[in-house]
């Protein structure tokens, strides 16, 4: 994609035997932009040996170029641009020149924006969202699999910490396998550039901000894939990381400034501890050690008061979602970036993109400690977020309690309910990330110590719980393993390496078991998929009695009952307590099984689930 090195430049430098002492022209970025953005200002990165001592010259109509920027490293320019709403597409010579010597030009392009509808759409509690990690999902073309030049060029499959030769062909490979499962909106972990000497295939080391690794494939396949998606009523959920860089990265081996990152007298890594941030009791050494420390050795933590800083990782953002048309950011790490920074970028960001949707990754242990970093939660701190949502990992624990412990006040089930309760801290519950694991945990069915029941309750409970459903590939084929160490639970889904024994795409490909798990999740995902009641109708839940939990969520349109039995025992309820939300119906429908049952009196196996589509009177 980078046309930077002009020709010219280039055959000097061969021709010199690149000789440190030329000047050259290594970057432009963001290489292109668009004219008609709602914020009219640009600044563009210029890097190249000694780039500052030269002057920068360029015309073009409606565009100003309204300052030039040294700082301490002289291999870099920023120029700020300002492109009025009148400027054309088109493309113009930016010159770099200097008396002497030859001028180094790049060929600077406006693009026209792609107003074609389903870009940046949002995704939303309509959706289901499926987190892939590219390397481990299927290879769709082995050409990739290794790159000349990167660091890290071996592929071994047996090896968890190697690259695996997954990639973006692989996955479009199997949308429709992703479709039939239920599945709206695919989260890609991060797919741009990580070029780090070992263990790069997670992708949270980025080292170019602007490029699609080489082994996944190329920005216009990128692009491709965004745009098949969305043919196929599907989304796609980019993976951003404000907080760290890859060590290997230009701008951190060859940075514009110290201040670029931040700087400590030794290594200094955060204290993870997000209660930092919030605390008004905090110390200022423990709150700078939480922002400011390093994720690790080899992310470099990103000074984000810096504004060279702000505008290099938010025009990047934005350059994205215009060039590819994702439709929704999940942000890494978020309790670790400045907080007045990302409250600026997220606004800025819903600006030019009003229906992108946006959530936030909080690992954090308490509901009060996810909710205070969404929008609205402004008291005491003189800023709003402007975070629509987080990842809801309280919700996740308290699916866990309700299904491995034991009944008490606060335990077992009634933990779920409690936590639920709390969603008046929220501006807008309905828009976090509901999941039962991920990447970076224990892959669910482990956790529930492979019991299918269990399994198939957290799956219901997931699907019918207000939020956005994610599930993380092989879920629904029951891939198992405790993150201990992590690679475990990144193992190759089976059937997406040419050659794999098993192919467990496909029905014959999978065992009895995995096909029950597989169908379970697949009714259930479709049935959400076409119940609005589940997707955006309210929720009402009544306290846990005997250990059996009872909600519904209802529209208009439906109402749909769900009941859980925490007990290890077989139950049998009457259900008169909830005549106000029954609302005089007689009879439901079993969504799993399809059966009709009277629903005065329920009986529910030992830690199982009822999903029940109440049926309105004239039916029977
Ligand atoms: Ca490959
Ligand atoms: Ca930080």
């Amino acid at each position: 994609m980078r046309k930077s090195l002009l020709i010219t430049t280039c055959c000097l430098l061969m021709a010199l035997g690149a000789s440190a002492q030329i000047p050259s022209l290594e970057r432009v970025e963001p290489m292109f932009w668009w004219v008609g953005m709602s914020n009219p200002n640009l600044q563009l990165i210029i890097h190249g040996k000694d780039i500052a001592s030269r002057n920068v010259q360029f015309t073009y109509p409606g565009v100003k170029l309204v300052a030039v920027h040294k700082v301490e490293n002289p291999n870099y320019l920023f120029l700020d641009l300002r492109i009025s709403q009148s400027a054309s597409p088109g493309t113009f010579p930016i010159k770099f020149v200097k008396s002497g010597e030859k001028a180094l030009t790049y060929q600077y392009t406006l693009k026209k924006r792609d107003h074609s509808k389903g870009r940046a759409q949002g995704v939303t509690n309509q959706d289901l969202i499926y987190l892939i990690m590219p390397d481990r999902f299927s290879n769709g073309d082995t050409k990739n699999d290794s790159i000349a030049g990167l660091r890290e060029m071996s592929v071994d499959r047996s090896k968890m910490f190697s690259r695996h030769g997954g990639d973006l062909q692989g996955i479009m490979n199997h949308l429709d396998y992703l479709k039939d499962l239920g599945v709206t909106a695919i989260w890609l972990t991060p797919a741009v550039e990580n070029d780090e000497p070992s263990a790069s295939y997670h992708g949270y080391a980025v080292t170019d901000h602007y490029k699609i690794d080489p082994r996944y494939g190329n920005n216009e396949l990128y692009k491709q894939f965004v745009e098949k998606c969305h043919s196929m009523g599907m989304k796609v959920v980019m993976d951003l990381v404000h907080n760290h860089a890859g060590t290997e990265g230009y701008t951190i081996q060859d940075m514009p400034m110290k201040s670029w990152v931040h700087q400590w007298p030794t290594y200094t890594k955060s204290n993870f501890r997000d209660a930092a941030v919030m605390d008004p009791h905090v110390s200022p050494s423990d709150r700078k050690q939480m922002l400011d420390g390093w994720f690790d050795h080899r992310m470099a933590d990103m000074n984000e008061n810096n504004p060279y800083v702000q505008n290099f990782l938010t025009q990047n953002h934005v350059w994205w979602v215009e060039y590819s048309g994702v439709d929704g950011f999940r942000l890494d790490t978020y309790p670790y970036n400045d907080p007045q920074y990302m409250a600026d970028w997220a606004k800025e960001v819903r600006t030019e993109f009003p229906h992108l949707s946006i959530f936030g990754e909080t690992l954090v242990w308490s509901a009060a400690n996810q909710a205070f970093f969404t929008e609205g939660n402004t008291v005491n701190r003189g800023l709003d977020t402007h975070l629509p949502g987080i990842t809801d990992g309280v919700w996740k624990e308290a699916v866990y309690e309700a299904l491995n412990g034991h009944k008490g006040w606060t335990d077992g089930v009634n933990r779920l309910y409690a936590v639920m309760a709390q969603d008046f801290l929220y501006k807008d519950a309905t828009k976090n990330t509901i999941f039962l694991d991920n990447h970076d945990m224990s892959r669910f069915l482990s956790v529930v110590g492979e019991d299918i029941t269990k399994y198939k309750s957290g799956m219901a409970m997931l699907m019918t719980m207000r939020g956005v459903p994610q599930m993380y590939y092989g879920d629904e084929i029951l891939m198992k393993n405790f993150s201990n160490p992590d690679g475990l639970v990144r193992e190759d889904f089976p059937g997406g390496w040419p050659g794999d024994k098993e192919n467990k795409f496909t029905a014959a490909g999978r065992s009895k078991k995995e096909n029950d798990a597989f169908n379970y999740v697949r009714t259930l995902a479709n049935y959400r998929k076409n119940t609005t009641a589940l997707q955006t109708g309210k929720m009402m839940q009544y306290i846990p009695q005997d250990g059996v939990y009872l909600y519904f969520r209802y529209d208009n349109l439906k109402t749909v009952m769900v009941v859980y039995n925490s007990e290890e025992k077989d139950q049998s309820i009457t259900t008169q307590r909830y005549t106000e939300r029954i609302n005089g119906a007689l009879k439901a429908r079993n969504v799993i099984t399809d059966e009709t049952i009277d629903v005065s009196k329920l009986t529910i196996p030992a830690k199982a689930t009822l999903i029940l589509e109440l049926l309105p009177d004239n039916t029977h």
